[in-house]
């Protein structure tokens, strides 16, 4: 999709700070860093949101999530992990290219979700 900042970043338009790529999905540093390590997973085929996903869609972005939430949580030495993600304005979505929030958790952070 032509005017997508995740399809720009996905293409290399835009600069991201990579944490994860492969055929199907890309992971990168979230702009706004609620955290340390707050890493956004994207599916590199535009899709709006997991509303507008097929099933082979939906298994391709959130079979990866364990283990590069794994990885997150282990590399930065993260007491836990927030997986966030929203569809639709209503419930929060800003930038309508699917996208699942991987928030690390650490035992000092002042974030109260
Ligand atoms: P959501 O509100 O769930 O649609 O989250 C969209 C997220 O995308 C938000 O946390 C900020 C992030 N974001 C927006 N533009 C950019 C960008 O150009 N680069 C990066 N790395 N993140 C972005």
């Amino acid at each position: 999709m032509t005017d997508c900042i995740f399809c720009k970043i996905v293409a290399g338009e835009i600069p991201s700070y990579k944490i994860y790529e492969d055929d199907d999905v890309l992971a990168f540093l979230d702009i706004t860093q609620t955290t340390p390590g707050h890493t956004l997973v994207v599916p590199k085929t535009h899709v709006r949101n997991v509303l507008a996903m097929t099933p082979e869609q939906a298994g391709n972005l959130f079979s990866k999530i364990p283990a590069i939430a794994n990885q997150l949580t282990e590399k930065l030495g993260a007491s836990g992990l927030n997986i966030l993600q929203n569809n639709e304005a209503i419930a929060g979505q800003s930038v309508f290219h699917a996208h699942v929030h991987l928030i690390p958790r650490y035992d000092d952070d002042s974030e109260k979700s």
